[in-house]
């Protein structure tokens, strides 16, 4: 029989490196730093880190505008600092994902410096130049992520480049099979020197229409539901810019790099619908693919239990998960405060038992809402064309103790700290039995003791015990979550409870047994024979 490979079932976990930790004292946060913070993902559970990207950049866009692949930024320490969090890591038995960034590189990559320079330049085929339409502006009407067209004329050599995202992140040409053995190649680089995998920015734009059509703009008064993009790119339906099916070409000969390294390539893409998502992850693609209903929604028990229930039918391989470092913390849009860190609890629950990866978004582990961030002070000019679409919020450094700069740095922080209670630092929440941090602890603690039964059936059905509340079964396991904002009950479970979000006594070692009435926004874990 097949091995169940290891990133089945696995916790994950999101360190957006300049937020995590500082080492130096400069406020901008470093490898170092997160080696020396690896006792905290241990204990908590983690089995796989996922590093936003550390490679040398110009930090146009804080990594994902690389300058050079090969190496790691001087910022984060440099390569000796990589090799060393590799090693710490996986003495605990965890493992690294890097951050595949090549939809794009920086405008400063050498590559792109060469193409720009001369249209007879090899390099000028890596990226994708066009002449002005026949008005002198730019080739089609696509547009950026960050607002205004998605294309800058380029003097020298007056022709167009396309840039879905900044004009200083130009689109790399994946139609260019030398553009494609390269990307390869630094893959295999990272793969040979210790990483464990990829979560791959953006896989889904890679490959573009061939013909550069323009996209159909959207009937007037309609726009696109998606956040974290400017009006511009939600008034058009992106049919030809993304989400080509030509891009799976490209994640399966991927994936068949990865496989010769045990490895896990885990998608960003941005598809809402789980079962056009599922397309990215069956077969020889990607081994996951993060689903995006949880990160794009607010609150509401309704939408969210069938949308749940729509993902748990599109496939057993999505990666879960609730937030990132591009969108509002999932505890502030589903409501703040106490309501919303339970809201957010319940959620992990369920997604503790659901096939696939379990993440979390650093800080999610402390039911960290938004951090507050003074006008003037934010990372601007960065996505400020329309202001609301700062992604500042989400990036305020971690707290991992009271008192100024948070024991992230000793320095002043890049970004400001966010308006932190003491009790919402790791410290703090350390030292109480029934703080979020230990809360979700045992949930994966439980979760961790409950693998063989977890590995044993991919098989998920919904489990009527008493409605309204939310309920899955997967073989002799079940969870249970109350997502609504009144008590249900009563509640005869079909097995004992080894995970309580209210009770932090009842572990797989102390199993309860009986009827429950659940509060509001209580979630169970409860295993049979
Ligand atoms: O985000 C890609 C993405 O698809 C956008 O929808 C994202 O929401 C956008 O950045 C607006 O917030 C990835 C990274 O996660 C993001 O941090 C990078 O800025 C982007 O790629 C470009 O590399």
């Amino acid at each position: 029989s097949r091995v169940r490979p290891w990133w089945r079932d696995a916790v994950g976990y999101q360190v957006y490196l300049p937020s995590f930790a500082d080492s130096t004292g400069d406020g901008w946060g470093d490898l170092a730093g997160a080696s020396a913070r690896l006792d905290h993902l241990e204990r908590l559970g983690v089995d796989v880190v996922w590093l936003t990207p550390f490679y040398r950049s110009p930090m146009r866009d804080h990594g994902y505008d690389v300058a050079g692949y090969r190496a790691v930024d001087p910022s984060f320490g440099g390569q000796a600092a990589l090799d060393e969090l590799l090693a710490q890591a996986h003495r605990r038995g965890m493992r690294v994902l890097g951050d595949l960034v090549v939809n794009h590189t920086s405008d400063a990559h050498p590559w792109f410096v060469a193409a720009a320079s001369s249209a007879d330049d090899p390099h000028r085929d890596y990226y994708i130049w066009r002449d002005p339409a026949p008005d002198g502006g730019p080739p089609n009407n696509w547009v950026s992520h960050f607002g205004g067209p998605a294309w800058t004329f380029s003097p020298a050599t007056g022709q167009y480049y396309l840039h879905l995202f900044r004009p200083e992140q130009p689109d790399l040409n994946w139609r260019n099979p030398a553009l494609a053995a390269e990307i390869d190649a630094i893959a295999e680089h990272w793969l040979s020197r210790g990483l464990d995998g990829f979560r791959i920015d953006t896989a889904g734009y890679l490959i573009k229409d061939a013909g550069l059509r323009d996209n159909p703009p959207l009937p007037a008064g309609r726009i696109l539901p998606a956040r974290g993009v400017t009006l511009d790119w939600r008034r058009q339906e992106h049919l030809h810019d993304i989400h080509q099916p030509g891009v799976h070409a490209v994640h399966e000969r991927w994936r068949r790099i990865a496989d010769r390294h045990d490895a896990f390539l885990v998608g960003e893409v941005y598809e809402l619908d789980p079962r056009a998502l599922a397309r990215f992850v069956q077969g020889e693609r990607l081994h996951s693919s993060f689903w995006f209903g949880l990160v794009e929604t607010g609150w509401d028990a309704d939408r969210i239990d069938a949308m749940i229930e729509s993902a748990v039918l599109a496939s057993p391989r999505l990666s879960w998960v609730q937030g990132n470092h591009d969108r509002s913390r999932a505890v502030t849009r589903f409501g703040g405060g106490l309501r919303g860190r339970r809201r957010s609890l319940a959620l992990h629950v369920l997604m503790a038992l659901l096939p696939g990866t379990f993440w979390l978004y650093q800080g999610e582990e402390l039911g960290l809402g938004d951090g507050r961030v003074p006008p003037g002070q934010g990372a601007a000019p960065l996505g400020a064309a329309q202001p609301e679409e700062s992604r500042d919020a989400a990036r305020t450094p971690m707290p991992w103790r009271p008192g100024p700069g948070l024991g992230f740095t000793t320095g002043q922080p890049w970004l400001p700290g966010g308006d932190r209670r003491d009790d919402e630092t790791v410290a703090a929440q350390r030292d109480d039995p029934a703080s979020h941090l230990n809360t979700l602890t045992r949930l994966l603690a439980a979760r961790r003791r409950l693998a063989h039964a977890l590995a044993a059936t991919d098989d998920v059905s919904r489990a009527v015990l008493a409605a309204p509340v939310t309920a899955y079964r997967r073989g002799a396991l079940w969870a249970v979550a109350n997502l609504r904002d009144t008590p249900a009950g009563d509640l005869r479970p079909p097995a004992a409870a080894v995970f309580d979000s209210d009770d932090p006594t009842v572990t797989p070692d102390r199993p309860r047994t009986g009827y429950v009435r659940l509060a509001p926004q209580q979630a169970l874990l409860l295993a049979g024979e």
